[in-house]
């Protein structure tokens, strides 16, 4: 069937195959919602399960995910036409003096692949930019990605910001990078602390089933 292929040819990240197949499933009728859910989320579903147990690894991740991103384009406008909704909305960053992107790049990805919607602010984020993107996009998560241990500590500058901007509570903050641990993310004040991307993804849906 049209839609394993799809979840099939993704997890190899084969990104050509997936928009063509997308497009014929299309095409075919089938509806643009079993077509990210059936296809797509369950292709990247299987990949971030197999990236938790150490069965793939960084690399098949990317390619897998650059494929679900070439499956999304041609899908994007079919699932705003047919009115399916986001399951929520998340603003992604690396915290201000860090570059490191990857780990974030992957989050982000993961999020994506469960149906979240994900404004990416980049690298090196400052707090004031954080508190701004907050009040003009009303995003239901915050995820900050940290890989120094000079920068962890801008996690909780980050979170205070929000507090003094009167904006806290608005947001579920979730922090991650290798250097933060459950205990560094209780210290701060963060809602959630998730070790891999795969986990940052099951934490954000179970935040917004909530
Ligand atoms: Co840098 N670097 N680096 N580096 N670098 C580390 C982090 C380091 C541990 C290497 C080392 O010394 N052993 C070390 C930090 C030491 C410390 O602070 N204790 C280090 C250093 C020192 C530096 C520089 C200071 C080096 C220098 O210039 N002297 C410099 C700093 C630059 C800066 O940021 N201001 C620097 C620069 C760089 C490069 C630019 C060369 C490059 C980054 C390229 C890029 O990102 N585009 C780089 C790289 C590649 C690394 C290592 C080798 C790999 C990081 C990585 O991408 N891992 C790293 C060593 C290491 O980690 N072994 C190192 C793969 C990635 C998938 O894992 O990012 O951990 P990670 O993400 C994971 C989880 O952490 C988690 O999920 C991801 C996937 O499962 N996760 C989250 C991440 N964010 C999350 C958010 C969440 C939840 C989970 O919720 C919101």
């Amino acid at each position: 069937m049209i839609l394993e292929d799809i979840s099939t040819l993704l997890q190899k990240g084969k990104a050509k195959e997936v928009k063509i197949l997308v497009q014929q499933a299309l095409d075919e009728k089938i509806t643009p919602t079993m077509i990210l859910n059936e296809g797509l989320i369950k292709g990247m579903s299987i990949i971030g399960g197999k990236f938790k147990n150490n069965e793939v690894f960084v690399p098949e991740v990317l390619v897998a995910a650059r494929a679900m991103n070439s499956g999304l384009e041609i899908l994007r406008p079919a699932l705003v036409a047919s009115g399916a909704k986001s399951v929520g909305k998340a603003i992604i960053c690396t915290v201000m003096g860090d570059l490191h992107d990857i780990g974030k790049n992957l989050v982000k990805m993961m999020l994506e692949g469960q149906g979240i919607e994900v404004i990416d602010l980049g690298v090196d984020v400052d707090a004031d930019t954080i508190v701004e993107a907050v009040k003009t996009h009303h995003p239901d998560l915050v995820c900050l990605s940290a890989l120094l241990t000079t920068t962890m500590m801008n996690q909780k500058v980050i979170i205070d910001a929000l507090v003094k901007a009167g904006i806290r509570d608005q947001v579920v903050v979730m922090v991650g990078g290798a250097p933060v641990t459950q205990g560094f993310a209780n210290e701060i004040g963060a809602d959630a602390y998730t070790a891999d991307a795969a986990s940052a993804s099951e934490a954000a849906l179970a935040f917004l089933r909530n």
